[in-house]
């Protein structure tokens, strides 16, 4: 029930995946940002080019205490 790490710094390019591994769904999700990875079940993974700086907070949408911040550097 967290994203670990909870914050990551990449550089402009990188791809990112997260890769659930919760026996729950949960998603990457920053409205402002238009990233949406869908329910991803478990074992699932999800990969975002990250192709402009700075930070994006992101959250659950299925457990919005569920925080995470991507740096773009
Ligand atoms: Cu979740």
């Amino acid at each position: 029930m967290k994203f670990v790490p909870d914050r990551l710094e990449v550089a402009v390019g990188d791809r990112v995946t997260w890769t659930n591994r919760d026996f729950v769904p949960h998603s990457v999700t920053a409205k402002e940002r238009g990233i949406e990875s869908g329910d991803l079940t478990e074992g699932k993974s999800w990969t975002y080019v990250a192709r402009t700086r700075g930070e994006i907070a992101y959250i659950c949408r299925l457990h919005p205490v569920m925080h995470g911040t991507l740096v773009v550097k």
